[in-house]
């Protein structure tokens, strides 16, 4: 079952260019830019331009996209940050944590081992 879109959330907002970002990626189905409330530096955020709330709404040719867009994002973090650990998060549902109800990836420079220390 598709969950419900509501098209004024932020990254809609954003995607529309309403709101403005720090875009360090774009291209046809996808957006990436920085995370305004960043859990460690470099803290990216990549969104699909497709109206889907969580992951099970969204079509897989924009899945497919978000993933090869997450990739180039990764490797820029790596190369600038000289930081190798990143993690993917992404929350489904309000339950999970979501807060913005427009599907999107987050790619935290992290290292497990420096924790509380980014
Ligand atoms: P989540 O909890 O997974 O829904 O994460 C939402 C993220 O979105 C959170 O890390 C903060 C970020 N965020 C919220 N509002 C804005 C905004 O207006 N601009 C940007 N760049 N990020 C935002």
């Amino acid at each position: 079952m598709q969950t419900v879109y509501d098209t004024d959330n932020i990254f809609a907002k954003i995607l529309r260019g309403e709101i403005p970002n720090h875009t360090v990626y774009e291209d046809d189905k996808t957006l990436a830019f920085m995370d305004v409330m960043p859990q460690a530096r470099g803290h990216v955020l990549v969104v699909p331009k497709t109206a889907a709330v969580e992951l099970s709404d969204l079509p897989l040719d924009y899945a497919q996209a978000v993933l090869a867009t997450a990739q180039k994002v990764m490797a820029a973090q790596r190369q600038v940050l000289k930081r190798s650990g990143i993690v993917q998060m992404q929350l489904n549902g309000a339950q999970a944590g979501q807060s913005v109800f427009h599907y999107h990836l987050h790619l935290i420079p992290s290292n497990v081992h420096e924790l509380g220390r980014h």
